[in-house]
């Protein structure tokens, strides 16, 4: 082997090594996407509403969301809605898991972030940004557009069978 070659082998060898190294430190990473972020207009005198976004898991480690954040709310939470006694009720989760491969999707009647006692109004068609923030891909900031229905919702389902959230009994708040 000549000198030249010996040279290129280690350049080879090194840059082997460097993609090795990179290719493990992505070993199991979560690789988190939002999409479909919707927030419902403050009604009346309500200031507590409820936000909706759609977090794929296209990594190769689970993840878990943390906490969420909206611009002049008290409070922001994530919350799951569910049928108890006949009585949609709603309670507080300390944090969703975002298993890998899966897409967990919010939706009235399921999972759903409550934005609580805000300063100002949302009015239909504002845009809110919501800051979600993950235990391993951390904080992600997304345009929530404020409608009664879902974007891109092609069947516009009446408000009624939306499971309204002013409606809803809530636990602790
Ligand atoms: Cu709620």
């Amino acid at each position: 082997m000549n000198r030249y070659a010996t040279k290129w082998f280690a350049a080879a060898a090194f840059l082997i090594t460097v993609g090795a190294v990179a290719a493990l430190s992505h070993a199991a990473e979560a690789e988190i996407g939002l999409s479909n972020a919707w927030v419902r207009p403050t009604l009346g005198a309500g200031r507590t509403t409820a936000a909706y976004v759609t977090i794929t898991n296209a990594g190769t480690a689970a993840d878990r969301l943390t906490a969420v954040e909206a611009p002049n709310a008290s409070a922001v939470e994530v919350h799951t809605a569910g049928m108890e006694d006949g009585i949609m009720r709603m309670r507080k989760l300390e944090g969703l898991d975002i298993p890998v491969g899966e897409t967990v999707t919010m939706a009235p009647g399921g999972y759903h972030i409550m934005i609580i006692d805000l300063e100002e109004p949302i009015a239909m068609g504002a845009t809110v940004p919501l800051t979600l923030t993950f235990e391993a891909a951390g904080s992600v900031t997304i345009e929530a557009g404020a409608s009664m229905t879902p974007p891109n919702s092609a069947d516009t389902a009446p408000e009624s069978s939306n499971g309204d959230h002013q409606n809803m009994r809530h636990e602790g708040h």
